[in-house]
């Protein structure tokens, strides 16, 4: 019976950590919350990585660079119509967190891209990764890997957007 129960508490503890749970991170002025990537394909040799980053300060700051322990680098990307077709973009820059504003990396915009994955992204796992930013300087998160209806992560699905 003992046995039964520590089997039913630990499929709840599989279940719980599966779930969407929101948690965020500080560094300085800014706030990043809820890192989160996608469940990637057997095989698939990058996947994305999604978050809000909000700057409370009175400068702007910027997201300069970034690592995971999942790939073997990490760059900085944006999504855009460019002649009529989405396509993704390096941001060799990074990118600029505007003071009293927020940057939200999402699917069909801002991400970061983790190339040369080791591995697959499952769903329900949480790999760490590191943000440095110009001004507030290096954080470490983590981020969820959901299964939110999981396309594919070259981001071939996607269609440009029209009006
Ligand atoms: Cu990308």
């Amino acid at each position: 019976m003992a046995l039964i129960r520590t089997l039913a508490l630990a499929a709840g503890l599989v279940l719980a950590s599966g779930a969407a749970f929101a948690h965020d991170y500080t560094v300085g002025a800014l706030k990043i919350d809820h890192p989160w990537s996608r469940a990637t394909p057997k095989s698939a040799p990058v996947g994305a990585g999604y978050m809000t980053i909000t700057n409370s300060g009175g400068a702007p700051d910027r997201l300069v660079s970034a690592s995971a322990d999942v790939s073997a680098k990490v760059e900085i990307h944006e999504m855009a119509v460019i002649d009529g077709i989405m396509k993704m973009k390096p941001l060799d820059q990074g990118i600029v967190i505007p003071a009293g504003g927020s940057v939200a990396f999402k699917p069909g915009s801002y991400h970061v891209m983790f190339i040369g994955l080791k591995k697959p992204l499952e769903a329900g796992q949480t790999f760490k990764g590191t943000l440095a930013f110009e001004k507030a300087g290096k954080v470490e998160v983590e981020f969820q890997v959901q299964d939110m209806a999981a396309k594919p992560m070259d981001h071939s699905g996607m269609k440009p957007m029209g009006h």
